[in-house]
């Protein structure tokens, strides 16, 4: 079942580096609608329930540390074809591989530091929103 949704979190370096506000204008500007957001920071226990499909991986310590150093945005959105539009949106996973114009081009620095999630599938993408929203957080 498609639910036309997806998950992203604005990661720390997004948020320590000012650029909540320019990536939330490129998210509405390609049609997402905001379904739930808030400003949280993972704890490492959250981080690695998150990443735990990559706990065998070598970066998965430097992933845990990154993403519990700060604040994120996280943030259900909506849209026909949600999954699929906002990887297009967010570009490639290594921002030095990612198209022109999409959002870790212009706002990632790295491979680790890639300034935005975004969910690979429906099923993850409602595990996801679940794990940082309850229902009446959705709207
Ligand atoms: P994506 O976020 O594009 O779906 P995944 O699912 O392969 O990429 O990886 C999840 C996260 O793990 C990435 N967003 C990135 O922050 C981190 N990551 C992936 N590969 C590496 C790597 N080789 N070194 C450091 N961090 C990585």
């Amino acid at each position: 079942m498609t639910t036309n949704r997806t998950f992203t979190m604005l990661k720390p370096d997004a948020v320590k580096n000012g650029h909540i506000g320019a990536i939330l204008d490129k998210i509405s500007a390609a049609g997402f609608r905001i379904v739930a957001m808030k400003k949280t920071q993972m704890t490492v226990a959250d981080a690695a329930h998150f990443y735990a499909v990559h706990n065998e991986r070598p970066f998965f310590g430097e992933l845990v540390d990154f993403m519990t150093s700060g604040p994120i945005v996280a943030a259900i959105l909506e849209k026909d074809n949600a999954v699929e539009d906002f990887r297009a949106l967010i570009g490639a996973t290594n921002p030095a591989d990612a198209a022109e114009g999409t959002i870790r081009k212009m706002f990632a620095t790295s491979m680790g530091e890639n300034a935005v999630h975004g969910s690979d599938s429906d099923k993850n993408a409602a595990i996801e929103g679940a794990f940082h929203f309850s229902g009446r957080e959705m709207f």
